[in-house]
């Protein structure tokens, strides 16, 4: 009997969020993890800094979790992340998660100090079941659910930069964080490696539970959209709100936001892709749009699904334009090793009600 996938993704996305939790948490860890990289005082030993390290330690933790136990889709797991550090001396150091602890300690070694790989390695190897009340009834998945035909994305921290600073400010909106610990988010999607379309996505707040001084606890979406099995713990009711309200990045055009104002949208801004993408998930928000290519496909395969499951979706901003057609998103494996066509690049629109998307479509046609 083939372990649970989604389940399984459950356990590796609270397990990321424990190595994030911890970078953050343990004296030292933060030390590396914020120190400024400038002066000679800076380790400059590596020429990426230690907050890429936990990206790519949680990152190296998902796919060798997965992949022992579904061999079928080790060629197909991917993340933001290559594994390889090149120090100055061009000596290169490629993170590797090993069959104990001790293994796993010892390559840490190369890159941080006996007590830091320590703790850091026990984590990578700690076993982790989540299974708390907030995810609901998760389904039997399809019996012959074909794992070669599934590809994974993974963002193992979205939201570096508010991972990195941790300070927190709020918008107008209650509950919508702008930046922030609140919009550090884990993410993992599953796609169909044949049709392209996200089928299964599993989105953690690492630090969504604030329960004293560097304690959090995780708050974890997911969603399955199979073509024979819809399912999610996101049954969120539409609020009644007098206008409608987005949510964008700090980054996006002037002209673009007055379009969506013209249509009477208020506006939040916050940081964090996945985390504006929670947002419309939640329906706190009704819209995130962005019309720049600054997000990639481990950004939004995740909550694509969840989105997908509940009747909603992530579509392309620039293709839906050009079509005048509402263009979802696909992963399809056009050679991703041409870094652009990992890339989002025509942007998005986030909706949970796949309606307003004509009224956009309208107005940016004007
Ligand atoms: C980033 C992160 C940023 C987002 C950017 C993403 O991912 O989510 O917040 O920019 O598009 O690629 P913005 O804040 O303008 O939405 P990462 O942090 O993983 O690099
Ligand atoms: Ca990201």
């Amino acid at each position: 009997m083939e372990p649970h996938l989604l389940q399984q993704l459950i356990n590796a996305a609270e397990k990321a969020a424990n190595i994030a939790r911890v970078c953050r948490s343990n004296e030292a860890l933060l030390k590396l993890l914020v120190q400024e990289k400038t002066g000679p005082d800076a380790n400059a030993r590596f020429e990426h800094d230690f907050k890429t390290l936990a990206d790519v330690l949680i990152q190296e933790t998902i796919k060798h979790d997965i992949c022992e136990l579904f061999p079928a889709m080790r060629e197909a797991i991917k993340g933001e992340e290559s594994p390889n550090f090149t120090n100055v001396e061009g000596e290169s150091v490629t993170i590797v998660v090993g069959e104990t602890v001790e293994e796993t300690a010892q390559c840490l070694t190369a890159i941080l100090n006996a007590e830091a790989a320590e703790i850091l390695a026990s984590e990578v190897h700690r076993d982790v079941a989540y299974e708390e009340e907030v995810l609901g009834e998760i389904p039997a998945l399809p019996a012959d659910l074909d794992y070669s035909n599934l590809g994974i994305w993974i963002d193992p921290i979205d939201g570096t930069a508010e991972y990195i600073s941790g300070d927190t400010i709020f918008t107008d909106f209650p509950g919508i964080t702008s930046t922030g610990l609140d919009c550090v988010t884990v993410l993992v999607g599953v796609y169909d490696r044949t049709t392209g379309e996200p089928v299964i996505g599993v989105v953690s707040q690492p630090f969504h539970n604030k329960l004293d001084e560097n304690v959090y606890r995780s708050l974890v979406f997911w969603g399955i959209c199979l073509p024979e099995l819809h399912a999610n713990n996101c049954q969120f009711e539409r609020p009644t709100r007098d206008n409608r309200l987005g949510i964008f990045s700090s980054s996006e055009n002037g002209d673009i936001l007055q379009r969506i104002m013209d249509l009477g949208y208020e506006f939040a801004f916050a940081a964090g892709a996945g985390h504006k993408a929670v947002k419309v998930i939640t329906w706190e928000v009704d819209l995130y749009l962005l019309s720049k290519g600054s997000t990639f496909k481990w950004d939004t395969c995740a909550p694509q699904a969840i989105l997908r499951s509940l009747g909603g979706d992530i579509f392309s901003y620039g293709g839906s334009i050009n079509e005048c057609k509402p263009i979802a998103l696909s992963y399809l494996d056009e050679g991703e090793e041409i870094e652009n066509l990992k890339c989002n690049k025509d942007g998005l629109i986030a909706v949970r009600d796949v309606s307003l998307i004509d009224e956009l479509l309208a107005k940016f046609k004007e």
